[in-house]
């Protein structure tokens, strides 16, 4: 065999392999639950692995994935069965929640911490200081404060009025959250309005500016591919 096939061979051996690593569909994959599973998907270290279940926060850090149009592989744990509290998941999060992120050798978890992270490994984080605390603030405005507020339903009738009626100011002013471009703070915001309004079949009627937002919002294509197709499946 001349030198130039052999090197056209390896070449295209090459070529062939990293189709197959770079290539993995973003398909749910199903959890078999014992530790060579996990080993498996620990070793592949071509993409970000998303640990996850359907009707969890888990499909928010998907839909910013998809809005940067980044590949991911994604982890469906069986959430009633428990899957998310096995000792082979509890070595990615100790905690025993979804989602958790895993980036080659870094492991991350906390769906605002996953969000940041992901804006800031993909540059959609402003350099100054300010702007960059504006984005914690509403990140975890949205964790901490609109998300108990709208879950627990002895909150609910208080806080709504007190969380929605600014909200609903911000958004007659301006697109987003942070202005005219979409950020993470507004993958936080709809993502969580979004979940309480179908979880708990909350009437937003008296906030419009925030009913148009949502409305907008959830028509977005890598909204419709991942909470829209994970809420309604
Ligand atoms: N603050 C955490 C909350 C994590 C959390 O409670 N996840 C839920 C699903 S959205 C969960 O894992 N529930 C199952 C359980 O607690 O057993 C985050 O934002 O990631």
């Amino acid at each position: 065999m001349s030198k130039l096939v052999k090197k056209l061979l390896v070449t295209f051996s090459v070529m062939m392999l990293l189709v197959v690593l770079v290539g993995t569909p973003i398909n749910a994959q199903k959890v078999k639950n014992n530790d060579s599973y996990f080993e498996k998907i620990a070793s592949e270290k071509t993409t970000l692995k998303l640990y996850g279940g359907p009707k969890t926060r888990t499909p928010m850090i998907e839909w910013y994935l998809q809005e940067l149009q980044i590949p991911y592989q994604y982890i469906s744990l069986d959430i009633v069965a428990k899957e998310h509290k096995q000792p082979a998941y509890l070595k990615i999060n100790p905690m025993g929640k979804v989602p958790a992120l895993v980036d080659g050798d870094f492991t991350l978890w906390e769906s605002g911490a996953i969000l940041i992270y992901l804006a800031n490994k993909y540059q959609q984080i402003p350099d100054q200081i300010q702007p960059q605390s504006l984005i914690n603030q509403w990140v975890i405005f949205a964790n901490a404060t609109l998300s108990p507020g709208l879950f627990l339903p002895d909150r609910r009738e208080q806080e709504m009025p007190i969380l929605l009626t600014p909200l609903n100011d911000i958004l007659s002013k301006q697109s987003f959250i942070l202005g005219y471009q979409l950020t993470v703070a507004d993958i936080e915001i709809a993502g969580y309005l979004y979940y309480a309004q179908k979880l708990f079949n909350l009437d937003y009627q008296n906030y419009p500016h925030l009913v148009n937002y949502l409305n907008i919002l959830s028509k977005r294509p890598a909204f419709q591919a991942t909470i829209g197709k994970r809420f309604n499946s």
